[in-house]
């Protein structure tokens, strides 16, 4: 061994190790296929990357600050028309809105309870090393915030990934039918060579409602409560909106299972890679049509978008795709893509129909790191 080589030069946070370790698993050979790019040259960068003794960690000093504010308000939602439910919504939407940041920077959030019930939030899947106590859980970490009241969270970006963000006190009710949560998008330091392909990244929260308990905020939540609505990003289908796209993206869709109960999305005419795993990507990422997940759990998609159409997009458990009684709702959408003249298909439900950007968080997630309220899923003060 040469006495002269440089010890100790590189170092390694343990996020770094686990995403360089991954270079070495199947997920290159998948990448070798689909792209041509591949192990060889990952690899090679990687050799090249040490023998140049470069860290790869960015330094913490570069680590960026934020400041958010976040308030929670009584609120209605109101679905396919006129089911209403009363919600507790982060700055008046649901979901809330959409947190976006790097791997290492530092987060506050200042909370402000409007709402006449205590709350939390708690940040999940975040490490929170060193700052347990933000972890927004009542009475294990914190008091809850009591109306009027306000708490300020601090931790730091990690690890990276989709993940997201909940109210903590009555999970039962709160979150599995008052809407409490929103998404949180950690871009890792060293995204894989995939991740860098992405042309377009979708957000999608999938959550079950139980119309019983929708006009009574402070109960619900129960055994036995039958779930009779469900929404994506807080919308039944027809009130959801296409995935407008174009041959030739790669698109990144960030499944979160926010509510209750299991789902099974099922895309039409493509296979997706399923790349990561709350947050993580997957040393064996693989190739499927369908993906089963249930509540807290969050998938991140890969799709190459190869194959022009219509396409139907929706949870294979079939009775999540009703609103009430009523077949053809609940969690349906469909992936429009540009060579297709939509207008001219007449069968087509959504050929009219007004399309809202940035209802899966696609127009946010482009600008810089921040946080972002989104009009499109604003509701209204509850009366
Ligand atoms: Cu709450």
């Amino acid at each position: 061994m040469d006495q002269n080589a440089p010890k100790e030069s590189i170092s390694f946070g343990e996020s770094d190790a686990r995403r360089i370790n991954f270079l070495d698993f199947k997920h290159s050979n998948y990448m070798n296929v689909k792209t041509r790019r591949g192990r060889l040259g990952a690899l090679l960068t990687a050799v090249l990357a040490l023998s140049a003794g470069v860290s790869w960690s960015t330094p913490s000093a570069m680590a960026a600050s934020y400041h958010f504010k976040m308030s929670i308000e009584d609120t209605t939602l109101t679905l396919v028309g006129k089911q209403t439910f009363h919600t507790f919504s982060f700055n008046s939407q649901t979901p809330g809105p959409l947190i976006h940041v790097a791997e290492g920077d530092d987060v506050d959030v200042e909370v402000e309870n409007n709402t006449t019930l205590p709350h939390t939030i708690h940040w999940h899947g975040l490490f929170q090393r060193g700052t347990w106590k933000n972890d927004g859980v009542p009475d294990i970490t914190q008091k809850a915030i009591a109306p009027g009241e306000s708490f300020t969270y601090h931790f730091k970006a990690e690890p990276s990934g989709t993940m997201w963000y909940h109210c903590h006190v009555n999970v039962n009710e709160h979150v599995s039918m008052r809407g409490m949560w929103g998404p949180i998008v950690i871009d890792p330091k060293d995204p894989l060579p995939i991740e860098k392909e992405v042309t377009k990244d979708y957000i999608m929260m999938f959550s079950s409602w139980v119309s019983k308990w929708g006009d009574k905020p402070g109960q619900g939540g129960i055994p036995g409560d039958v779930p009779d609505f469900f929404t994506i990003n807080g919308k039944a289908f027809p009130d959801t909106q296409p995935l407008r796209i174009k041959k030739g993206d790669v698109i990144r869709i960030r499944l979160i299972g926010a509510g209750d109960h299991l789902h099974s999305v099922h895309i039409h005419g493509h296979d997706f890679l399923v790349f990561a795993k709350d947050g993580r990507p997957l040393a064996n990422p693989y190739l499927a049509d369908t993906i089963l997940f249930g509540p807290g759990e969050r998938y991140d998609l890969i799709l190459r978008a190869d194959n022009p159409g219509i396409w139907m997009v929706h949870d294979h458990i079939d009775s999540h795709t009703v609103n009430g009684k009523n077949p053809m709702g609940g969690m349906m959408t469909t992936i429009e893509y540009a060579e297709i003249p939509v207008k001219e298909q007449s069968f087509y439900t959504w050929k009219d129909k007004k399309f809202v950007p940035n209802f899966f968080y696609e127009e946010s997630l482009k600008k810089p790191y921040g946080m972002y309220d989104n009009d499109a899923l604003k509701g209204v003060p509850a009366p």
